[in-house]
């Protein structure tokens, strides 16, 4: 036992020293870089770490619209809807006055959550528009001005913290409502990034008045976000988004510094890699390679492929159910709609390369989880109430990538999740090879955790290269069902003159 423990602490020493290495050449003295070297191991972190899966949900006056205006449909992202061309700004900005989401039930929704694994839920407290689903004493452009008035921020904190889901607060630091609010520019267009690179001193802003501006729009932004960090104190972090701003990035010592405000009236705060830029204008990721602030936020609807582009950071990944609608649009025969079992390749996946897998949500303009989206939560919920060991808590397997699906390790217990079952109904696992040349890697124990029956194991063979593998042979109960199934597994290192006796036992 103690052997395959040091076995695993020695794999994944192999693995994460190199990109340390990386790392350290030449480093660059940066003053707003990362304040850390590695991975942040405090409580609050580990428990992030396991959640698995968590929930986003994208909520505001957008929608009401849902993506359609005076008969025409936007393919836009429906959150974004101010920008379509289909409604002028000034019907936008004056929706928020019909905002009467009568249909709104947090618990209904925290339970919904619940029922579909989710262990963490990130909630859009202002979107790009500005419009604030919390009564922000600093505008008057919130929930609190509309016709449903009580404060929608709360409500959700509340019931999916009374759920045991802990809260994430999505803001944008984009805000077309405010008249100091500028862009500047995305930092992400390689011209842009030379430019501002290139002059020490490049100024985005086109007039000393809008620069002036933008400091009354600092000075807005850090008092939103101190608002949101003393009323909501159960909420565990922040998600960040629109920091590709030039105007913001310009503003990376203002912006290290509100970071540093935040986390100090909030101990254990969880901030991604979204918040800040260095001031060389790196975001995520600084000069020096190392990640700006406590996870990787850069999978927006992608995933990692391979444990070498995480770079061993800590990251999750948020994804929507249609294409690119994170708000509720009313026409989703616009683009593929994922299924539940495309959700939960992901998610496994997710968790095979250590990330969490974030699940989108856009509710309508009453209050409604569509139709389609509850069928989508009951059905990752189904999978996951079988299955969840395969995903909480878990980490990548001492296993490589095999065709059959995505491995995950929880202590000495391994899971093989099988996506692609083959023809012949049996899983052919391809164990590591051991360090030692007299001992090799056998399948101590296997079992199908639906029904925790024993699977049957029967020796896979040996490549030229000296790999072991083993058949885990599927019996028809399990194969009969169409779902991915799991199969828990636990390795035994032996000599390897004993092999052949093993093999008998287990075969
Ligand atoms: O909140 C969701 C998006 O609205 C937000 N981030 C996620 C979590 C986001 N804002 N900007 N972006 C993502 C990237 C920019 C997308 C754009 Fe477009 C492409 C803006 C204009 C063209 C998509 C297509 C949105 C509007 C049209």
């Amino acid at each position: 036992m103690k052997k395959n423990l040091l076995i695993t602490t020695l794999l994944c020493f192999f693995m994460f020293s190199g990109f340390a290495q990386e790392r350290n050449k030449e480093r660059i003295a940066l003053k707003h870089g990362a304040h850390r070297e590695g991975k942040r191991n405090d409580a609050a972190m580990q428990k992030w770490r396991e959640y698995g899966l968590g929930q986003f949900i994208h909520w505001g006056v957008y929608a009401i619209p849902g993506g359609q205006w005076n008969g025409k449909t936007t393919t836009y992202a429906a959150e974004w809807f101010r920008t379509s061309g289909l409604i002028t700004h000034e019907e936008y900005d004056n929706l928020y006055k019909q905002f009467n989401p009568v249909n709104f039930d947090a618990k209904e929704w925290a339970k919904q959550a619940k029922e579909m694994g989710a262990r963490y839920m990130i909630f859009t407290t202002k979107h790009h528009d500005g419009f604030c689903m919390w009564p922000s004493k600093y505008t008057d452009y919130t929930i609190a001005n509309t016709p449903y008035k009580k404060d929608i921020v709360k409500e959700l904190v509340d019931a999916y913290t009374a759920e045991g889901i802990d809260v994430y607060l999505y803001f944008s630091i984009i805000d077309w409502s405010h008249p100091g609010y500028y862009s500047g520019g995305n930092i992400n267009s390689p011209k842009i990034k030379e430019t501002f690179q290139s002059g020490g001193d490049y100024n985005p802003f086109e007039t000393e008045e809008q620069e002036e501006r933008y400091e009354d729009f600092k000075s807005f932004t850090r008092n939103q976000l101190l608002e949101l960090v003393d009323n909501y104190p159960a909420m565990k972090g922040l998600w960040f988004d629109g920091s590709w701003d030039v105007a913001w990035v310009k503003n990376a010592a203002w912006v290290d510094t509100l970071g540093m405000e935040l986390r100090a009236k909030h101990p254990g705060l969880i901030i991604g890699s979204r918040f800040r830029s260095d001031e060389l204008g790196n975001r995520h990721v600084d000069a020096n390679g190392d990640l700006i602030d406590d996870y990787d936020q850069r999978y927006e609807r992608s995933l990692p492929s391979t444990l070498e582009d995480t770079k061993g950071f800590d990251w999750d990944c948020v994804m929507t159910i249609p294409e690119n609608q994170w708000g509720y649009h009313r026409d989703w025969s616009l683009s593929y709609v994922k299924t539940p079992y495309d959700l939960i390749e992901m998610t496994v996946k997710a968790n095979s390369l250590n990330g969490n897998f974030v699940i989108n949500f856009g509710p309508d303009g009453e209050g409604n989880i569509r139709t389609e989206e509850t069928k989508i939560a009951k059905g990752v919920g189904e999978w996951m109430d079988v299955n969840r060991e395969a995903v909480y808590g878990v980490h990548n397997s001492v296993l490589e990538k095999q065709d059959w699906g995505y491995s995950t390790q929880k202590g000495e217990s391994i899971y093989l999740t099988v996506f692609n079952k083959p023809m012949n109904d049996r899983v052919r696992v391809k164990v590591p090879r051991s360090k030692t040349k007299d001992m090799i890697f056998v399948i101590e124990h296997a079992e199908f955790i639906s029904g925790k029956q024993e699977a049957i194991v029967a020796d896979g063979g040996r490549d030229k290269y000296g790999s072991y593998y083993y058949d885990i042979v599927i019996p028809r109960k399990v194969s009969n069902k169409k779902e991915p199934f799991v199969i828990k597994i636990k390795l035994k290192e032996v000599d390897r003159g004993s092999k052949a006796d093993y093999q008998k036992a287990i075969t």
